[in-house]
């Protein structure tokens, strides 16, 4: 099977699960007929519903036994297809995993991104890890690398998941909160098991409010193993990059959005992809030695810990892009099964304890959430390569096994399936050998040295970020003693932290560290220290009423659009808009219908009449002036800039012929078609920057 075949094969498989129902006639499940599905049976006009029918019946049973356990944790999530294909075959030096090192190899992959605390009906922009679990469907067989949006997790072992999850989830009594991690049971965790509190820094940390789906970088988390022909091991941590780089959302604006469109990340991925602007991701490796296993200050198998990647360099593997929406929500995205131990020849697991536990769950997981054995032959699930062994019956079996012998060895079906063929699956052949104890290794003891390793590395912006989610959090936290003792963690970390988030929430600040800090920094943990800059995706909203410059507003929404990004026309009332010129804009969407928040940058084209509604517009005013304080790029030419002056952006409009307008904020004296090209082009890279964090909003009332 080439590559090109293997997703063939998978778009054949799921077409032939397709169930198209246009023009077609109404059925039972039987096949049979219905001629009027809106009234039961029953015996006269006003009489009791008849036993016998069965078309009521089969309905209402079908409808009572619709839904599935959602998932225990990282119940809330989205997904799409894509492939993904190595940029050539130096990997091969390590790994036998042919999807990884031949470049004429594209396989099919289905990937589900995912929060983890909340309900599968929460918000999709709370506080949170988000999973990037992906489904390889390699001609080796399926491949899951079940991941995070952060390098590390919360606990070394995995024994200790349930208790866990207990904690952060919603409170066992009154099941409050939902999807946060602003209370009580977490935080008490958090203080009496020190080993959190490196995952905790990245979870108050941006990272935990990603700004699309499509902008966050993706884990593997453990360290794996790949392996050679000769049966060599590698130790690997594996890293998935967005083409467009990592950005995040600020609190403030989470809080907003979750009420402005709780589906904000899952419709960002859908309309993207329906729109073929498709999400990139670049597959990296950080590649250890094994004789190098015990060269760190930590412990390779510990999941608490990172391998900063300026010990340790990722080296680019191939690009996975996501080019198709699913067709039924239920049948793909929230029956996908991954499963940390659906591993390939050529990648193997290594005894990270969590990992170890990680192998046991998942596959027990399914078996509760898909109703038994046989959930590899959904279609979402089933694998491109060739399926054959004995195992037989079980629910919801679809296959019809032809043959007399289920076992192995056998004579009478010739023997077949035999194992032994060529690419098999070969355990790397570690050598292992210990007493029985239940002991952690004293090399995961050192639960605070990454964590500060994290701070010392952030931006101001990102440092003071991490600052107040900590207040947040704890501050919704009602018992003191949990506080204190979450501080005294911190104490560890670093004073200055310490002191800053104790200040906030009513403890006493602490005067000396628990630990000097080491002063060692990573820049590639932070967000901001080398940004990747792209106006691609980004969505600008641009404000219109009746009287608007015409040809300026279409030169900056078509000079936007040329640049891959995204403009929306917003006006007080949906339809169309008289322009200037004498004739008409079409309307994108209705202000009131909108929100600041839900927009990357905002722009104002002249039009003295349509900036005098706009001024007189509670929604606009509010639009505009959010989007200043919220630190993103502002626009506006003509008679636009009465409207930012009339928002309080005026102040900062150094010069408004242009050249000097306050940082993010660009400007234009011209209209229509002598809107120089300068303003676009400027406009354009304010965009692209994503935010200025050294813009001053002290004055701003939004
Ligand atoms: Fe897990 C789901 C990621 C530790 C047990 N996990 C789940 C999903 C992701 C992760 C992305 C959602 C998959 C999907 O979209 O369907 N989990 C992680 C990462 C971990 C981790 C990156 C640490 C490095 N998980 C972990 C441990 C255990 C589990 C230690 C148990 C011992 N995880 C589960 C689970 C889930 C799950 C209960 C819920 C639904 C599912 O598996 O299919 O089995």
């Amino acid at each position: 099977m080439a590559g090109e075949s293997a997703r063939d094969a998978k778009d054949e498989q799921l077409e032939a699960a397709r169930v198209r129902d246009e023009d077609q006639a109404l059925t039972t499940q039987q096949g049979v007929r219905v001629d009027h599905t809106d009234d039961s049976l029953s015996a006269g006009e006003r009489g009791p519903t008849l036993m016998e029918d069965f078309h009521f019946r089969e309905k209402l049973t079908h409808f009572d036994h619709e839904r599935i356990p959602e998932r225990v944790v990282h119940a809330r999530g989205a997904g799409a297809y894509g492939e993904f294909r190595p940029y050539d075959s130096w990997l091969s030096d390590y790994t036998v995993a042919e999807f990884l090192t031949d470049p004429g190899i594209v396989t099919p992959v289905f990937v589900r991104f995912s929060t983890v605390a909340g309900s599968r009906g929460s918000a999709d922009t709370v506080r949170d890890v988000r999973g990037f679990a992906t489904k390889f469907y390699t001609r080796q067989g399926n491949y899951d690398l079940v991941g995070n949006n952060m390098p590390v997790f919360f606990i070394q072992d995995g024994i200790k998941f349930p208790d866990f999850v207990h904690s952060v989830k919603p409170e066992p009594h009154n099941e409050i909160p939902q999807a946060a991690s602003a209370h009580d049971t977490l935080w008490d965790f958090v203080g009496l098991q020190p080993e959190t509190i490196h995952m905790m820094m990245w979870l108050m940390s941006d990272r935990a409010l990603p700004r699309s789906y499509r902008m966050m970088q993706g884990f593997g988390v453990h360290t794996f193993r790949l392996v050679d022909a000769s049966g060599r091991g590698t130790f690997v941590k594996f890293h998935w990059k967005p083409l467009l780089g990592s950005h995040s959302l600020l609190w403030e604006e989470t809080q907003k959005v979750a009420g402005a469109d709780a589906d904000f990340n899952r419709r960002d991925l859908w309309d993207t992809i329906e729109a073929g602007r498709y999400p990139e991701y670049e597959l990296g490796v950080q590649l250890v030695p094994p004789e190098d296993e015990f060269k760190f200050d930590f412990d390779l198998l510990d999941a608490t810990k990172l391998i900063p990647e300026e010990e340790v360099p990722v080296r680019p593997v191939g690009k996975m892009t996501l080019n198709r929406n699913p067709e039924n929500f239920f049948a793909e995205t929230e029956q996908v099964a991954f499963h940390t131990a659906n591993v390939v020849p050529g990648i193997d697991f290594t005894n990270d304890p969590l990992l170890q536990a990680r192998n046991f769950s998942y596959l027990d997981t399914q078996l509760i959430r898909l109703g038994g054995p046989n959930f590899a032959q959904i279609p979402i699930n089933c694998p491109v390569a060739g399926v054959h062994n004995g195992q037989r019956d079980g629910y919801g079996q679809q296959r019809i096994h032809s043959g007399r012998a289920a076992y192995a060895k056998n004579s009478i079906d010739s023997g077949s399936p035999a194992p032994g063929e060529p690419g098999s699956y070969t355990h790397h052949a570690e050598k292992v050998e210990g007493a029985k104890i239940r002991k952690r290794s004293d090399s995961f003891k050192d639960h605070y040295s990454q964590a500060t390793l994290f701070w010392n590395s952030m931006t101001g912006p990102e440092a003071e970020h991490v600052v107040a989610a900590f207040r947040f959090e704890l501050g919704k936290v009602t018992d003191k003693a949990i506080r204190r003792r979450v501080v005294e963690e911190l104490r560890h970390v670093d004073l200055d932290l310490a002191g800053r988030v104790a200040e906030g929430i009513g403890v006493p600040i602490p005067t000396e560290a628990a630990v000097p800090n080491h002063g060692r920094s990573s820049p590639a943990l932070s967000q901001l220290t080398d940004p990747v800059e792209s106006v691609a995706t980004r969505k600008v909203a641009i404000l219109v009423a009746d009287g608007v410059d015409g040809a300026g507003t279409t030169r900056l929404a078509d000079d936007l659009r040329r640049r891959g990004a995204v403009p929306e026309i917003l006006a007080p009332a949906d339809g169309r808009v008289m322009t200037v010129e004498g004739g008409d804009l079409e309307v994108d969407k209705a202000l009131r219908t909108e929100a600041s928040v839900l927009y990357d940058a905002v722009a104002v084209p002249c039009g003295p009449d349509s900036v005098a509604a706009l001024s007189r517009s509670g929604y606009a005013m509010h639009f505009v002036t959010e989007a200043y304080k919220h630190l993103k790029a502002v626009a506006g030419f003509g008679a636009g800039l009465d409207l930012l002056r009339a928002c309080g952006v005026e102040a900062r409009i150094a010069d408004s012929a242009g050249a000097e307008a306050d940082v993010g904020v660009v400007t234009s004296t011209a209209s229509g078609h002598d809107v120089p090209g300068d303003f676009f082009e400027s406009f354009a890279a304010e965009v692209a920057r994503h935010r200025r964090w050294d813009r001053d909003t002290a004055e701003v009332s939004a």
